[in-house]
């Protein structure tokens, strides 16, 4: 296992498609466990492969609570087969934006058609947190960020204060 750096906005390869994995084999487990070590470091509820660095359609998620045991759930190829017309609005975070939250307005209810790590094809009907988690962590495999949910305003104030924090690294490296 190995702890991977988790790639911070403005980095254009949170911009990309990532794409489907077509076998489940050991580089793709093993890149799962990293993504697991990276995320419950973070420590994140949730990781898209993207956000280290590596542009295949896998998310993994823990959304146990502090007193609960870990629970980890991989879904590989996640795709939202139906949501609710009732839309839910959560307070969203972002390991690639880190220190900035705000609410996102998004369907309640969805139905993932996904792959599990052994190869086979599951469903799971979502809402609450895990809702709202798997359509964030979607939109990282689309190249959609949840600023980009936000107003134009909002979303360019944010770029603009990454951007400059960015430079001033580079600067300074
Ligand atoms: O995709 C990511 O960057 C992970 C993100 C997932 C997420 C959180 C909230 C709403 C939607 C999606 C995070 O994990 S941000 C960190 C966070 O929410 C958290 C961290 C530690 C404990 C509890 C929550
Ligand atoms: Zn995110």
């Amino acid at each position: 296992m190995a702890l991977r750096d988790i790639l911070i906005l403005p980095d254009k390869r949170l911009r990309k498609v990532s794409e489907p994995v077509k076998k489940i084999d050991s580089a793709i487990r093993r890149l799962v466990e990293d993504m697991f070590e990276t995320m419950y470091d973070a420590p994140g509820i949730g990781l898209a492969a993207i956000q280290i660095g590596t542009a295949k359609r896998i998310v993994t998620l823990d959304l146990a609570k502090k007193d609960e045991p870990n629970d980890p759930q991989v879904f590989i190829n996640p795709e939202i087969v139906w949501s609710s017309a009732e839309k839910a609005t959560y307070e969203e975070g972002c390991l690639s934006i880190p220190e900035f939250y705000d609410e996102v307005e998004r369907p309640a209810q969805v139905k993932v058609r996904y792959l599990d790590l052994e190869g086979k094809s599951c469903e799971i009907e979502a809402d609450g947190l895990l809702a709202t988690c798997l359509q964030h962590e979607i939109d990282h495999l689309n190249g959609t960020l949840f600023i980009d949910h936000l107003s134009k305003l909002k979303r360019d104030r944010v770029i603009k204060k990454f951007a400059k924090a960015a430079k001033r690294a580079a600067e300074t490296a």
